[in-house]
């Protein structure tokens, strides 16, 4: 299916900022050996993404608001859209050298989410959707297809993905608990540092769930109407579909979601 002007202007403006990325990749590959770490480089292409990101999405689209990880709210003369951006998404990955982060874009219109672009620059795989019209992968081959979240109904052959909190967050105690009830049930858990790949992974059926709890609404948006959009269900931990209010998220097809979020839900004191 030919992309909307919509879906268009998102991934002109993603890969514009992913070749910024990728640039800054090498270069941290190259610093890995250095003692001090790459730790501000990475801080600083983080910030020159998200720039790149914020002058094309204004160019195109004038007047919209923003909330992007690194500079917050900005507010738009339009006051139905908004913008909610991650221009790297798994930064821990990308300090490291890991191949696996990517840029998030999602577009709210009247607080609901509309539009959604994942796209890791180093595979090239681009993930895009839009409320009612489905979701879609293209990688560097040009393959276009359209996703379907996984078939599976069977939670004991699930793999499941999920997210660690890092080192200083809250929530370690409670995680341990959900992983360990959850584990019990599943073939297999992944981890993969990012969660807007978890969610397009999710929407391509490679994760048959994923949940994670204290995101932040730009690590999101964009997965959401992926998901959606490829057949899955989507809510917060209590069921309901506040997932950028709560920060808490599950995404699975309906079968599997309802057999999983039980097990999760147990184990919230
Ligand atoms: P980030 O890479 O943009 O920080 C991994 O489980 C997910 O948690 C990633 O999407 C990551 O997004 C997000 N995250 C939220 N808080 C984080 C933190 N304090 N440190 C690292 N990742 C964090
Ligand atoms: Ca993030």
């Amino acid at each position: 299916m030919p992309a909307s002007p919509l879906i268009k202007v998102m991934t002109d403006a993603a890969r514009k900022a992913g070749r910024s990325l990728v640039r800054d990749f090498g270069e941290v590959e190259q610093l890995q050996v250095s003692i001090k770490g790459p730790a501000n480089f990475v801080s600083a292409a983080d910030h020159r993404a998200e720039e790149i990101l914020f002058q094309e999405l204004n160019r195109v689209r004038p007047g919209y608001g923003f909330l992007m990880e690194e500079r917050g709210v900005v507010e738009g003369s339009d006051k139905t859209h908004r913008w909610i951006v991650d221009p790297l998404d798994g930064t821990t990955n990308f300090l490291h050298g890991i191949p696996v982060f990517c840029i998030s874009i999602g577009l709210e219109r009247d607080g609901q989410m509309i539009a959604g672009l994942v796209y890791n620059p180093v595979s090239d795989e681009l993930y895009t959707a839009e409320k009612g019209k489905g979701a879609f992968m293209s990688d560097r081959r040009m393959n276009d297809r359209r996703l379907r979240v996984a078939a599976r109904k069977t939670i004991g052959d699930a793999v499941v993905a999920t997210g660690i909190p890092h080192r200083g967050r809250p929530g370690h105690p409670k995680f341990l608990d959900e992983l360990g009830t959850v584990m019990k049930s599943v073939a297999g858990i992944r981890r993969t540092g990012s969660a807007a790949l978890d969610l397009a992974w999710t929407a391509a059926g490679r994760f048959d769930a994923y949940w994670e709890r204290n995101l932040g609404a730009w690590d999101m948006a964009a997965g959401i109407v992926l998901v959606r959009e490829a057949g899955g269900l989507v809510t917060d931990l209590e069921g309901g579909t506040d997932m950028i209010g709560t920060g808490n998220i599950i995404a699975a097809n309906s079968t599997m979601q309802k057999e999983l979020l039980p097990l999760i839900r147990a184990r919230v004191t």
